[in-house]
């Protein structure tokens, strides 16, 4: 029988899953898209459009209405008494900021009036930047000069100081809305402000989702102090504590007890971020496995032996909720790019497979770097793709060539900005769109010389906060719940067939073309 629940706040909806570790299955799944069920928030995608100077906000009662929209529907699917372990994950990087009365609702919440309502009266700051927003390019400049430069910022924090972390996002509040900071007495993450409004108290931010904030130290992992004063004043009695993803929150607040009828004192794991909950959701948390997800960009993430920042401040390193810590690296270029040269040619998707039959492996040295956009890993502002020779992409004729040369370039550049990580795959698992290409499996195989398995993923993160919390309260070993819930598809694996060395090549010429 025991249940575990697992919710994922991300930006566009809020999703849950209920799995039974007993009999291995899943039991109950639903979801609320914020745009479609809340239009009254007008915020279609899940955040208000048309921000100014690159903000991008989202109004935090739009998660709670959701997060009980949700816990209605579900209610209808099981019994929920019966669930006996929750957690949960939010979209990385977006703030909450509460007032001093808080803690007071928040603990005492009236089953008889909505949590937007109540909580409502808590926000110093009526919207949340998200992810998205990319207004506080100077404020990461000032917090990199206050302490040394990015790259101590990145050896601190796993990554240099970005637009969308929370550090920057803190500061520009502060320097904006100074009577605003001043109200604030708690800033919590997605994630930590959901698991708290479920426990009904303040809940730590876990290290998987705080190292998205330029503020989590990656060696101590807690709060640097360095980098809450080069931030804001008095930041660190504003924040929570910080926890290691196996760390419970609390247990569930009568609120949810009395409306939804959840059995008392059901434990709740600290949240996390949608990235590292994924990891776990893919059955990914132990070193050795990496995940590439093909999608509109591409994004790489692994677990990792030991704790290394990328040294060219490229990659990210967040907290690993299982233990130790993980990367996750983002390439704009994905599928944007593959669609490009496809649609440059006329091509359909069969006749752009159908060109790696007709082509060798390294592509007799016509090589491509495939950034139609600027591009961040490596931070490139060109918005044209590089080509070892001087030929333009508009001249370039041979469109089997030029399909390989896209892919190829793609993933030597990925290795190639990925090396840092020291990785040594046992497997690659690929999800997205794209991975059930073949061809494009192939090319991932041989360039990391490592065997690749599909991934029928749709519910990854919420899967993942419900594994971990089936691990962290039941008992249960994470290990064994990832090989009985994320089981890659059948019959999907792809052996390298290159030699190990056949895009030596690729690599010095890609790496010189964008040194
Ligand atoms: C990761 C990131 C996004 C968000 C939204 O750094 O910004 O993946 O977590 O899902």
């Amino acid at each position: 029988m025991p249940y575990a629940l697992g919710l994922d706040s991300s930006t566009q909806s809020c999703s849950a899953i209920v799995i039974d570790t007993n009999s291995q299955s899943i039991v109950a799944e639903t979801s609320v898209n914020f745009g479609e069920r809340l239009p009254q928030y007008k915020a279609p995608s899940g955040f208000i459009p048309g921000g100014a100077e690159g903000e991008v906000h989202s109004d935090p009662r739009m998660w709670l209405d959701a997060l009980e929209l949700l816990l209605q529907g579900l209610k209808t699917q099981c019994d929920l008494s019966k669930i006996a372990a929750i957690s949960g994950a939010g979209q990385q990087h977006g703030s909450v900021y509460l007032n001093s009365k808080w803690l007071d609702i928040v603990g005492s919440l009236s089953p008889s009036l909505p949590l937007s309502l109540q909580i409502g009266e808590c926000f110093s700051r009526k919207t949340s930047p998200i992810w998205m927003d990319t207004s506080t390019g100077e404020e990461c400049r000032e917090i990199a000069a206050a302490v040394g430069g990015d790259e101590v910022v990145c050896a601190k924090s796993g990554s240099i100081a970005i637009e969308r972390f929370t550090g920057p996002q803190i500061r520009r509040f502060n320097k904006n809305d100074s009577e605003g900071y001043a109200q604030t007495a708690h800033i919590h993450l997605v994630s930590s402000f959901l698991c708290s409004v479920l426990c009904g108290a303040d809940a730590p931010i876990d290290t998987g989702d705080g190292a998205g904030m330029n503020l989590l130290n990656i060696q101590t992992w807690d709060w640097d102090t360095e980098l809450l004063e080069a931030t804001a004043p008095d930041l660190k009695k504003r924040l929570p504590g910080a926890a290691k993803g196996a760390t419970t929150a609390g247990s569930i607040s009568d609120y949810f007890v009395r409306k939804y009828g959840f059995a008392a004192n059901t434990p709740i794991t600290v949240f996390t971020g949608d990235n590292p909950s994924s990891l776990v959701g893919m059955g990914a948390s132990q070193p050795g496995k990496l995940v590439v997800s093909l999608g509109t960009s591409d994004t790489f993430f692994a677990a990792m032996p030991g704790v290394v920042a990328d040294p060219k401040g490229c990659g990210h390193v967040f907290g690993n909720p299982s233990s130790g810590s993980m990367s996750l690296q983002c390439f704009v270029n994905g599928s944007l790019a593959r669609e490009e040269v496809k649609n440059k040619f006329g091509y359909d998707w069969d006749q752009f497979t159908t060109a790696f039959d007709k082509t060798p492996v390294g592509n007799n040295g016509n090589v491509m770097v495939p950034f139609f956009r600027p591009e961040i890993s490596p931070r490139v502002d060109l918005e044209a793709p590089l080509l070892n020779g001087s030929e333009a992409f508009e001249n370039w004729k041979a469109a089997d060539d030029a399909i390989r040369a896209c892919v190829e370039g793609q993933f030597v550049n990925m290795k190639l900005r990925t090396d840092w990580m020291q990785l040594q795959p046992e497997v690659i698992y690929l999800t997205g769109g794209a991975s059930k290409n073949d061809a494009i499996a192939q090319v991932v195989a041989d360039v990391f010389q490592a065997k690749v398995q599909r991934l029928a993923v749709s519910g990854s993160v919420a899967l993942g906060a419900a594994l971990r919390t089936a691990s962290n309260s039941l008992g249960l070993s994470l290990h064994e719940l990832e090989s009985q819930f994320c089981k890659p598809e059948a019959d999907s694996t792809i052996e390298p067939k290159a030699a190990a060395g056949a895009y030596d090549a690729a690599a010095k010429m890609i790496a010189e073309l964008l040194a």
